[in-house]
């Protein structure tokens, strides 16, 4: 590996630089920041910590590409590249996912699944996208009788601000930069101080296939008073993208109010299941253990509430129950490992408070509840027990606040209308899962849940084309297809007067 790839994949003896007009360069302050494993919390390097030094740079390296030849570029040839991106990280695929198991200890088994092939989908889906939007034109009447034509342009907002979070880190911050790339922007991208290295990876990428210089640049530090707030309040940035909890959203707001700049959001979600007498159980079991559970339960669109019909409610407990007691911790690179560990000690912190609510509030823990006895160095690792409870009120913060673990609540249901209820009983509106064979129910119910996203007898099933987003106090604006286009390019409209 080159030096440059050493510093960027970060492991070991090595330092995990930020990304800035096509360099890797270190902090002049000096400052760095611990990246640790939450597998056994073994130091996998140190990140350099952008200040506002460096967050001015890459901005101005933004803003220089698209003086540049990037912003010469046509549609054509800007799809041909981000196709090279992601042909490089396929090509690099073992890299990017060591890189990503290290930072956030995920079964490797799910991030070669997931992450990974989608952190390359993610610039192809938008490269086709941009080459096949139809533009619209209006033809008008004119008093004279020659009549007006108008037709709109789409241009590049500039220089997109991406601020990421830790749980998929490459597969949500490629899921941005795809798309404002494909756009004809230049991005600056801050990824979670928890994850910093595929980010880092990616810029290797990019020299290699010849995106210019400044295109893509990346700061590594924090949100407040760090590289997150910096990047956030700088007038160089014309547009924000965020994905992350609901405050931290809030504070951003705040700050793209100045210069009245545009945002979308991904924030958080308290996302229900539902499910019906009718299903198909199995089917029931294997996707709602998978929406609980998957990624350790640090998935925005996991599912925290279950509503089950009364008549299978009990035999559903027990085989959710089974299901939990089934998973495999362990390390990542493990091939029987189904669950890792939470991303670290501190977000471990915040999960166990919400375990010790659910007791203090009355719920019976059908399962887990606690911190599992790992082996050896594993002990040092954010590890927790994949929980279940039952017997809950409503008004417990158990079930009203994101815990963003592996756990779930499960109560029952008579009536379809409660169930809807039920699901709607929350500030957020992210996404829902709706169990029935029962097809006039699926799309009556579907349509009223509160939620950008529901799925129906499938969830984490993603066409790429589909607008994506959260309703309430999930999210601001949709990507996805062309609905991407919407905040990646600003519409002009040209009114040619014949
Ligand atoms: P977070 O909000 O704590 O941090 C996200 C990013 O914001 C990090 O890079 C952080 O450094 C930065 N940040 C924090 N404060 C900031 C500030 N004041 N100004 C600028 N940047 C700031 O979120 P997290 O803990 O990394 O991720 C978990 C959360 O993300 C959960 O709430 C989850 O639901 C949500 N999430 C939502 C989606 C979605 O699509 N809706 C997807 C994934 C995660
Ligand atoms: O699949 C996606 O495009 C997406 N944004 C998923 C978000 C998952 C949240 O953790």
């Amino acid at each position: 590996m080159s030096q440059p790839a050493r510093a960027a994949a970060g492991r070991a003896e090595t330092r995990i630089l930020n990304f800035i007009g096509g360099e890797f360069v270190a902090a002049k302050s000096g400052k760095t920041f611990e990246n640790r494993s939450p597998v056994d919390g073994a130091l996998i390097g140190r990140v350099a910590e952008a200040g506002e030094p460096e967050v001015d740079a890459a901005v101005q390296a933004a803003r220089a590409a698209l003086a540049g030849p990037w912003g010469q570029l046509d549609i054509a040839r800007r799809s041909e590249m981000l196709y090279a991106v992601a042909d490089e990280i396929n090509r690099r695929f073992d890299d990017f996912l060591q890189a990503e198991v290290a930072d956030t200890g995920k079964p490797a088994s799910l991030a070669s699944h997931l992450d990974i092939p989608r952190g390359a989908a993610n610039f192809k889906i938008f490269a086709d996208v941009v080459k096949n939007v139809p533009s619209e034109a209006f033809q008008m009447a004119t008093p004279d009788g020659r009549g007006a034509l108008n037709y709109a342009i789409r241009v590049p907002k500039g220089v997109i601000g991406v601020i990421c979070p830790w749980n998929l880190p490459l597969l949500l911050m490629t899921w941005k930069v795809g798309p404002a790339l494909a756009c004809g922007n230049a991005v600056v991208v801050k990824p979670s101080e928890e994850t910093p290295s595929t980010a880092t990876l990616l810029g290797e990428v990019m020299n290699k296939v010849g995106v210019p210089k400044g295109v893509y640049n990346v700061v590594h530090g924090f949100g407040p008073d760090s590289a997150g707030e910096f990047l956030t309040r700088h007038r160089g940035v014309d547009a924000i993208t965020f994905t992350g909890e609901t405050r931290t959203g809030t504070a951003i707001m705040k700050a793209a109010a100045e210069g009245v700049r545009a945002v979308s959001f991904e924030l958080g979600g308290k996302n229900a299941a539902v499910v019906f007498a009718d299903c198909d159980f199995d089917a029931a079991i294997e996707g709602v253990g998978r929406a609980v559970f998957a990624n350790c339960g640090q998935v925005c669109l996991g599912t925290e509430r279950v509503y089950v019909e009364r008549p299978i409610f009990e035999r559903f407990v027990q085989a959710l129950k089974a299901k939990a007691e089934g998973f495999k911790l362990g390390r990542p690179e493990d091939k029987d490992t189904t669950m890792g560990p939470l991303i670290s000690e501190e977000h471990r912190r915040k999960v166990l408070s919400y375990y010790g609510k659910a007791v203090e509030d009355g719920a019976q823990v059908v399962t887990g509840g606690g911190v599992p006895d790992m082996p050896g160095e594993l002990a040092n690792g954010a590890w927790v027990q994949p929980t279940i409870w039952t017997g809950l009120p409503e008004t417990s913060a158990v079930i009203r606040e994101e815990i963003f673990g592996p756990c779930c609540h499960i109560a029952p249901f008579d009536a379809e209308d409660e169930a809807i209820r039920l699901a709607n009983d929350t500030p957020y509106g992210l996404a829902t899962t709706i169990w029935t064979t029962n097809l006039a129910r699926a799309h009556r119910v579907a349509a009223k849940i509160d939620v950008g996203i529901t799925w129906v007898n499938s969830w984490f099933l993603r066409d790429l084309r589909t607008p994506f987003g959260g309703s309430k106090e999930s999210g601001i604006g949709r990507e996805g297809g062309v609905h991407s286009l919407e905040f990646y390019t600003e519409l002009r409209n040209v009114c040619i007067k014949l």
